[in-house]
């Protein structure tokens, strides 16, 4: 009897300790969210809720969405998320104010010269901006400016309005003095030459004094994404003295669409070790620096992977398609308590 209460005991202590991810790091933790899932899905809503510190919109604050009528910005989907964000104590991600994607058909047929354009995304940016004063920690101002090569890459913003980026830096600041400013993008592993465009970037703002605060690299990565890049392109950022956001991380497995793939033991295995990898590395930076790390949404199932390439058979995050854990998210949390 005295065996059975002292089992008992025990097993409700490990199971009220649960631990969770954002305990096992010093920095902020989270994912980017969609609002019909957090209002629909409990599951989804009490991952988000008891495995994160931090929140991002996954689609809802882009110009596409906010702002679809030149003479309508729709706010609502982005204050549920920020009204779910302040009710649960979370940091809120501001993701993102200018991009060459997800743009309003209304802008792609704007008829203007270059001081209309100017207007016209000034006054998105201070609109949004103003909106959330406040209430978002960092923006990501400007998104994916820079093609493989390093040249700017053309789009509504760089072909109407020279020098954009640094104006979009400006104009965020102007509205949200105490809000961090990134610069955000993917893909620099193995890119030296768009690496390098960011790296320049970063220098001309600073020497301008034009306000920028952060790097965010996405990292879409692989299970076989060489780790020596990664490492490299982590250096190089830091280097910056910027803060470091990892602001859009998933790990495919199966990148060449194979339909016949199988998410076999050993690939997972492989997947875990690079979850790892990217979080030890992360654990390295100046505390100072480290903004936080962001998933790219929750579960496998809710990954842009399989609807934006038709890719069924990828399992690119820590939860699997029924909100369970996945034996990378259990890897991982075992591997950082060992470092705290
Ligand atoms: O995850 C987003 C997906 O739902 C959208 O359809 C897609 C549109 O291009 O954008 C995805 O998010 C992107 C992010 O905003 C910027 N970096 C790349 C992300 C994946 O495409």
């Amino acid at each position: 009897m005295k065996l059975i209460t002292i089992l008992l005991g025990l097993s409700y202590c490990l199971s009220a300790q649960k631990p969770h991810l954002k305990e096992a790091v010093k920095f902020p933790l989270g994912s980017s969210v969609n609002p019909r899932l957090l209002n629909e899905n409990e599951a989804y809503r009490n991952i988000a809720t008891t495995e994160w510190t931090s929140l991002t919109a996954e689609n809802h604050m882009k110009m596409m969405l906010i702002h679809p009528a030149a003479d309508r910005f729709d706010f609502s989907k982005g204050d549920e998320i920020v009204n779910f964000a302040t009710a649960s104590g979370k940091r809120m991600h501001g993701h993102t104010l200018v991009w060459h994607n997800q743009v309003p058909q209304w802008m792609k047929d704007f008829q203007g010269d270059q001081k209309a354009w100017e207007s016209l995304l000034k006054s998105h940016i201070q609109t949004v901006v103003s909106h959330y004063k406040g209430k978002i920690a960092g923006w990501d101002v400007v998104n994916e400016s820079f093609l493989d090569d390093g040249s700017l890459r053309p789009s509504l913003w760089a072909d109407h309005i020279p020098d954009y980026i640094a104006k979009s830096f400006q104009w965020a600041h102007e509205s949200d003095p105490g809000a961090i400013l990134f610069y955000n993008d993917y893909g620099q592993d193995g890119k030296p030459k768009k690496m390098q465009a960011i790296l320049d970037l970063v220098a001309d703002l600073k020497r301008r004094g034009i306000p920028i605060h952060g790097l965010g690299l996405q990292m879409h990565i692989n299970v076989d994404s060489k780790r020596n890049e990664l490492q490299e392109v982590l250096d190089k950022s830091i280097k910056t003295g910027l803060k470091i956001h990892l602001s859009e991380l998933d790990i495919a497995v199966n990148p060449k669409n194979n339909p016949d793939f199988i998410y076999e033991e050993k690939v997972a295995s492989a997947q875990a070790e690079q979850f790892n990898f990217v979080f030890k590395s992360y654990m390295k930076i100046p505390a100072a620096q480290q903004y936080g790390i962001t998933f790219w949404n929750i579960s496998d199932k809710d990954s842009w992977l399989r609807g934006y390439f038709k890719r069924p058979k990828e399992y690119p995050l820590l939860f699997d398609d029924k909100y369970a854990k996945k034996p990378a998210y259990t890897t991982l949390i075992n591997s950082l308590h060992t470092l705290n």
